[in-house]
């Protein structure tokens, strides 16, 4: 970053932090419990999901647009090369219903985009994140796949319930304190790239959810929630090999092509 462009950017925060300071009379107890607020967040490495939920959301907008969301705090690069049929990886009791996500890579023209990598991760129906939180092992919920030829693919994994931010730390503290809620809809996270295209960070969501319209990382798009369609005949689950009831559902991601 420029000289100029830090001056302009990081001079126009602190104007307006100063302005909510000096509207809202901020004493000095008020100023020491913020100063102490924020070393304590740092300690406790709360930082990125600090900034993930309250202002990722204005960057991606500007950046990414219709279909992309938040890639939020919870990113790990490496995830296991998943092979047909594509499972994501999970433990043999692994809580939560199944659910049968199947899709197409399209580029934003409607053609599609054969070979395109799908980089996947979502938190454990506990609200756990493998490689992030204790509980779950290494990777699990998070894999990497191929689209097929024709730019399909389809994947197993379970139904995200609703999520709640960590807890216990100084993020659960600042939320309680100010008598918001820390919960956010059940989610299945995405990199979506291939090659001549800008990487898709986007997010899927499921219709019912009670966190849609309350998000607290102001992440929802209304493109991006998905009906579920449940299966429960016996035919239909020994078809799929499954022993009890599932959900399916689509989604089309859209790339767009990069420098056009
Ligand atoms: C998450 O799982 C998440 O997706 C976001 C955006 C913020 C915090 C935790
Ligand atoms: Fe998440």
């Amino acid at each position: 970053m420029s000289t100029e462009r830090i001056a302009t950017v990081v001079g126009d925060l602190i104007r307006r932090i100063n302005d909510a300071i000096d509207e809202h009379e901020v004493t000095y107890d008020e100023y020491h419990a913020a100063m102490n607020y924020l070393i304590r967040l740092g300690e406790a490495g709360e930082w990125p999901l600090f900034l993930d939920v309250f202002f990722e959301h204005t960057v991606e907008r500007l950046n990414q647009g219709e279909g992309g969301t938040i890639r939020g705090p919870y990113y790990v690069p490496d995830a296991p090369w998943l092979e047909h049929p594509y499972v994501l990886p999970q433990r043999d009791d692994e809580k939560g219903d199944v659910l049968i996500l199947s899709g197409t890579v399209h580029s934003t023209g409607g053609r599609p985009v054969p070979g395109a990598v799908l980089d996947m991760w979502q938190a454990d129906a506990d609200t756990y994140y493998s490689n992030v939180q204790e509980g779950p092992p290494p990777f699990n919920l998070r894999g990497r796949m191929t689209a097929d030829d024709n730019g399909e693919f389809e994947v197993r994994t379970i139904v995200p319930p609703s999520y709640h931010l960590p807890r216990g730390g100084p993020m659960e503290e600042l939320l309680n304190a100010a008598g918001w809620h820390d919960f956010r809809p059940g989610h299945l996270h995405f990199v979506v790239s291939a090659d001549g295209y800008e990487p898709l960070i986007t997010q899927l969501y499921f219709e019912g959810d009670r966190y849609l319209d309350s998000d607290v990382a102001s992440a929802v798009k209304p493109e991006l929630v998905l009906g579920l369609r449940k299966h429960d005949s016996p035919e239909e689950m020994e078809a799929r090999g499954l022993k009890k009831p599932f959900f399916t559902t689509t989604h089309e991601f859209r790339l767009k092509p990069q420098d056009g």
